[in-house]
């Protein structure tokens, strides 16, 4: 080689390969299966994860749970969808690419407007039922035709019939006869949560706060403190027992006579 050669063009570089057009059917059976697999989930394991219902607000609960986790699973899916169909055909190596740039979203106005209306839609049910089942919860309390104080100290419950000179740690209902317990604590924030009967409501140190329920079904049902409130927090625990109106009044009599 002389100092007059010239050097050597580089050869060009090879085209890369031009990105395969999205398989928008893999997509679609992709997020249909996911989500067919969801909503079997929703409404089979939720009902039984969760405890079984003992009164109206937590039969509400339990119908507003799988209902929006119902509503949820397309949504959810359709990410799902996505990342699967990125990974299977847009690893490294795979010999395939994402195109280099994405469809232009922002002109297609037939996707905008689906996009909007079906959001808009999923919102307005949430809210609608969001509201309804805060109305019927509110209602609740205004059937109550019973009254417990429940006071809450570190670290447990003690319950007190007004009217009465009944005082105890493990109270009895009548069932399906609303009840309003009056919270408050002697110490520190507690949370007073009756766990079958989805009601709960913190306990605070000079201050009454209020949640009703209807008992639904008779049964001994936990009471547990939700609310971290000091080193025996986790033993803040307590039974409520459900029972007839004759066995409730015969109770209360004999509680009354040992007061
Ligand atoms: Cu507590």
């Amino acid at each position: 080689m002389t100092l007059t050669d010239t050097p050597a063009p580089t050869p060009p570089s090879p085209e890369p390969p031009a990105a395969r057009p999205i398989r928008w059917k893999e997509i679609v059976a992709v997020w249909l299966v996911l989500t067919a697999i969801t909503v079997v989930g929703d409404l089979v394991v939720f009902p039984r994860v969760m405890p079984r219902s003992a009164s109206t607000t937590m039969h509400l609960t339990i119908v507003t749970v799988v209902l929006f986790s119902v509503t949820a699973a397309p949504v959810g899916s359709l990410v799902y969808a996505g990342a699967v169909y990125a990974l299977r055909h847009w690893r490294a190596g795979s010999g395939d690419e994402p195109p280099p740039e994405g469809p232009p979203y922002r002109k297609h106005n037939q996707l905008s407007i689906a996009w909007l209306s079906i959001s808009a839609m999923l919102a307005v049910f949430l809210l609608v039922w969001g509201l309804g089942a805060l109305a019927a919860d509110n209602a609740v309390a205004q059937k109550a035709t019973m009254t417990v104080d429940a006071t809450g100290q570190q670290w447990l419950w003690t319950f007190h019939y007004p009217g009465t000179k009944v005082t105890t740690e493990t109270p009895y209902l009548p069932v399906g006869r609303t009840v309003t317990f009056d919270v408050t604590s002697l110490d520190v924030t507690h949370s007073f949560w009756i766990v079958q009967m989805g009601a709960k409501i913190d306990a605070n140190p000079g201050e009454v706060t209020t949640v009703s329920v209807t008992p639904t079904r008779i049964g001994d049902f936990d009471v547990r403190c939700a609310e971290l409130c000091g080193l025996y927090h986790a033993f803040m625990t307590t039974q409520i027992h459900v029972v007839s109106a004759s066995q409730y009044q015969s109770w209360l009599q004999t509680q009354e006579l040992s007061a």
